[in-house]
C-alpha cells in the first residue's frame, strides 16, 4: 500500500487537494539470516530501492511535489548527488511541472543521471560540489517562484517519516536500533520524527537508538566541521555541509545512538556481502548502514539479540559502473557446447 493510502491522515495533505503519487512506500522489510547469525543480532533491511524511482526520496517527493502543485509553483528545483534529481524529475513529470536539477559533474551515478534526463528535467552539471549546488539553488528559489524540493523542504521529511511508520507497523513495535546512511541528514531527521510521532500515537513502542553513518571522506558530523572536498565511493553521500546536520545530530544523540564514520573499504565489503550472501543489491551509500552496523556490534554499542533495522536507501542498479567494476570479469566464449560446459563446471 502506498503512503497516501495508508498514512494520509498523518500527512499535511488535506482532502480535496491534488496529490502527486507514483505508489511510493510499502517497501519490503527483509530479514538477513546469514548476517544475523554471524553478528548475534536480529537484522532486517528496509529495501527503499523498491520505491518507484529506486530510492527513499520518493516518499518525500510525493508530499513535496503535491504541496508545490497546491501552492501553484510552476517548477521545482533541487541540488542533488543523484537520487533527489531522479525522483524530482519523475514526480514533476507526473505533475506536469517543469523540473531543473543541479548535479556535481562526473560525481553522480549513471543510472540517476539517466533518470533525470529521461523524465525531461533540465539537468545542469556544475564544475563544483553538491554543497555549492545547494547554495546556488537556495538563491534561485529566493528570487523566483520555484519550489525547492531538497530535504530543506519540510514536506520532504513529512513524507519520509512514513518509513518509520511502516517499520513499526510491520514489527508490531519499534526496533531497538535503526542504522541509516547520512548525507544531508534529512532522512535520519525524518525517521526520528516518524518514530517519535508513532510513539506518541500508539504509546507502546519506544523510539529506537538511531545510528547514522557517514563515509569517512565525507564525515562533517563526525569531525564537527564542514568538509571542503568530500570524497567517497558512495557518491550519494558525498556531502560536506549537511543542511540538516544539527537537527539530526541532536536526534541521534538524544535517542542514545549517535553518528560514526565508515571507510570506503568497509562500505564496499558490506555492499558485496549483501549481494553475495543475502541476495540484496543496494547502492554503496546504502551499504554504509550495514557497514556501520557491523562496526557498532564490534564496538559493543549494539548488544546480542537486539532487533536492528538497516535502511537500504537505494537500489544497486543506480550505479552500474561501480557494480561491474567490482565484479569478476565476463567469460567470453564462442557458442560451443564443450567450451561452455567446461567454463561452467570448472
Ligand atoms: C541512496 O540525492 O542527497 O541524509 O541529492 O541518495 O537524507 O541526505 C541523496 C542522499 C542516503 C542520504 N542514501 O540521505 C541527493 C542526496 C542514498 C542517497 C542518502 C542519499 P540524506
Amino acid at each position: 500500500m502506498s503512503i497516501i493510502e495508508r498514512y494520509r491522515e498523518f500527512l499535511p495533505l488535506p482532502d480535496g487537494e491534488p496529490i502527486v503519487t507514483l505508489g511510493e512506500g510499502g517497501t519490503p522489510l527483509v530479514p538477513l539470516p546469514g548476517l544475523s547469525e554471524r553478528l548475534g543480532v536480529d537484522v532486517r533491511v528496509k529495501l527503499e530501492g523498491s520505491n518507484p524511482t529506486g530510492s527513499f526520496k520518493d516518499r518525500g517527493m510525493c508530499v513535496a511535489v503535491s504541496k508545490a502543485m497546491q501552492e501553484g509553483a510552476a517548477a521545482v528545483v533541487c541540488a542533488s548527488t543523484g537520487n533527489t534529481s531522479a525522483s524530482a524529475a519523475a514526480y514533476a513529470a507526473r505533475a506536469g511541472l517543469r523540473a531543473a536539477v543541479l548535479v556535481p559533474e562526473g560525481r553522480i551515478a549513471r543510472g540517476k543521471l539517466a533518470q533525470a534526463l529521461v523524465h525531461g528535467a533540465r539537468v545542469v552539471a556544475i564544475d563544483g560540489s553538491f554543497d555549492e549546488a545547494l547554495d546556488i539553488v537556495r538563491v534561485l528559489v529566493d528570487r523566483h517562484k520555484i519550489a525547492l524540493v531538497n530535504s530543506l523542504n519540510p514536506f520532504r521529511l513529512e513524507g519520509q517519516k512514513t518509513g518509520a511508520f511502516e517499520i513499526c507497523d510491520e514489527l508490531g513495535r519499534a526496533p531497538d536500533v535503526l542504522c541509516i546512511p547520512v548525507g544531508n541528514a534529512g532522512n535520519v531527521s525524518a525517521y526520528s520524527m516518524g518514530f517519535t510521532e508513532y510513539h506518541q500515537r500508539e504509546r507502546a513502542p519506544k523510539v529506537p537508538r538511531l545510528y547514522g553513518f557517514q563515509a569517512a571522506g565525507a564525515a562533517p558530523l563526525v569531525s564537527g566541521h564542514p568538509v571542503e572536498r568530500p570524497e567517497t565511493v558512495a557518491t550519494a553521500i558525498r556531502i560536506g555541509k549537511p543542511a540538516r546536520g544539527e537537527q539530526a545530530l541532536s536526534a541521534m544523540n538524544d535517542s542514545g545512538g549517535g553518528v560514526a564514520a565508515v571507510t570506503d573499504a568497509e562500505i564496499l565489503d558490506a555492499y558485496r556481502l549483501l549481494a553475495r550472501t543475502e541476495g540484496i543489491f543496494c547502492e554503496p551509500a546504502s551499504a554504509a548502514s550495514v557497514a556501520g552496523l557491523i562496526a557498532r556490534v564490534g564496538s559493543g554499542d549494539i548488544s546480542p539479540g537486539e532487533l536492528v533495522v538497516c535502511v537500504l536507501t537505494g537500489t544497486g542498479l543506480k550505479d552500474p559502473d561501480l557494480a561491474s567494476a567490482g565484479s569478476e570479469g565476463l567469460i567470453r566464449l564462442p557458442a560451443d557446447y564443450d567450451a561452455i560446459e567446461d567454463a561452467i563446471l570448472s
